[in-house]
């Protein structure tokens, strides 16, 4: 019985917290609510739903691996970029590349995950990065063509980031972009040289890598938004101020145009302007090929995640040795 009653007593008094606790969680949400509806920056320190978080963690860990892979593609052309200016614009550009993903694993690291967390993920297959980079790069217009065509998405994609909810995610976003746009003019210059004083085999070269790249980059954008699975929640969060198709759309809107200054032809018969939607309208997107890439099975998915494992492998040295280092410098430090 008196051991029953302190039960009574222990369950009544566990109630209570957690009724409490409650009341205290349902007023931080709607705080936190408020002030995504206000337009406020979330920092790392500020109380945020495990969701949020969450949501935050996969998409800003996503984004620099994709940056990162992405050095992959591009880097297969630094030894054997035309010219000098070229090759010093590509190893810029390639760098940038590191330094997008360094700043994005930083800002991950903000809420509370580890760098060694995220990279696990990577290497084991666990985490996603972006379907693009597991085409190959066939030929230098290839370069040419991922500035045009793969880093417009990408700035198309990420100016609106820069107003993201989360502040160090939205501040990295503004660096990346101010970047991203000198990527995409050097692209897009690479190709006009080629297009305007280039000869017939390198103008038929840059329209082979036109048509090989313009599909993949309309699938950067993600499903359409029917199947965007994380599409409502985040726009509801702030992390995503314009939808999937809606910057696929507004991608396509803008180089249809460019394309004509350049002299090449979209792949898409069903290219065609709409002057009733104000918009171009284009063919359907082949989204199992799209999936079948995400999944793991796309050209270069192999090779992609082998060389970044390698890169891991490889540099496990360095990091032994900074950590030796750093061993070393506190247990003088401490005896000084
Ligand atoms: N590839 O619900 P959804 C660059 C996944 S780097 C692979 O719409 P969300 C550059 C998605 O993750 C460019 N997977 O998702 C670098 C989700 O799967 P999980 C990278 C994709 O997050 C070097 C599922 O499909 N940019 O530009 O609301 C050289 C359902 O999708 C893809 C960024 O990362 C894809 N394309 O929207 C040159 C930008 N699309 O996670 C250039 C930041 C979707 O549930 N990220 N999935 O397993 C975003 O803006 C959003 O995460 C996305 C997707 C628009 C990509």
């Amino acid at each position: 019985m008196y051991t029953q009653a302190m039960d009574t007593m222990a369950r009544e008094a566990k109630g209570q917290v957690q009724a409490v606790k409650s009341a205290e969680e349902q007023a931080r949400e709607a705080a936190f609510e408020a002030r995504i509806d206000a337009g406020e920056f979330i920092e790392a320190k500020d109380w945020m739903p495990e969701h949020y978080r969450k949501t935050l963690v996969r998409q800003i860990s996503q984004h620099a691996h994709s940056e990162i892979v992405g050095m992959l593609p591009e880097g297969n052309w630094v030894t054997r970029a035309p010219t000098l200016k070229r090759k010093a614009i590509l190893l810029a550009k390639v760098q940038d590349e590191g330094g997008h993903g360094l700043y994005l694993y930083a800002a991950a690291e903000t809420l509370g995950v580890s760098r060694d967390e995220l990279l696990d993920a990577l290497h084991s297959g666990r985490a996603k990065y972006s379907s693009i980079f597991n085409y190959p790069t066939l030929t230098w217009a290839d370069i040419g063509v991922i500035g045009w065509l793969v880093d417009g998405a990408a700035i198309m994609n990420q100016v609106p980031l820069c107003r993201c909810s989360f502040g160090p995610y939205a501040r990295a976003i503004v660096r990346v972009c101010k970047e991203e746009s000198f990527h995409q003019r050097q692209g897009f210059d690479a190709l006009n040289v080629m297009m305007t004083q280039g000869t017939p085999e390198q103008r038929a070269m840059v329209q082979d890598a036109v048509d090989r790249w313009w599909w993949p980059s309309l699938m950067m954008f993600g499903p359409p938004d029917g199947e965007s699975v994380h599409g409502a929640q985040s726009a509801r969060w702030g992390i995503k101020r314009i939808s999937n198709d809606e910057l696929r759309q507004k991608f396509v809107d803008a180089t249809a145009e460019q394309a004509k200054v350049l002299g090449v032809t979209l792949p898409d018969p069903l290219l065609k302007w709409n002057a009733g939607r104000g918009h171009h309208d284009f063919g359907p997107i082949d989204w199992d090929e799209f999936w079948r890439v995400v999944g793991g099975h796309g050209p270069c998915n192999t090779e992609r995640l082998a060389a970044r494992v390698k890169a891991w492998d490889d540099g496990a040295w360095v990091r032994d040795a900074a950590l030796a280092y750093a061993a070393r410098q506190a247990t003088r430090e401490q005896a000084a």
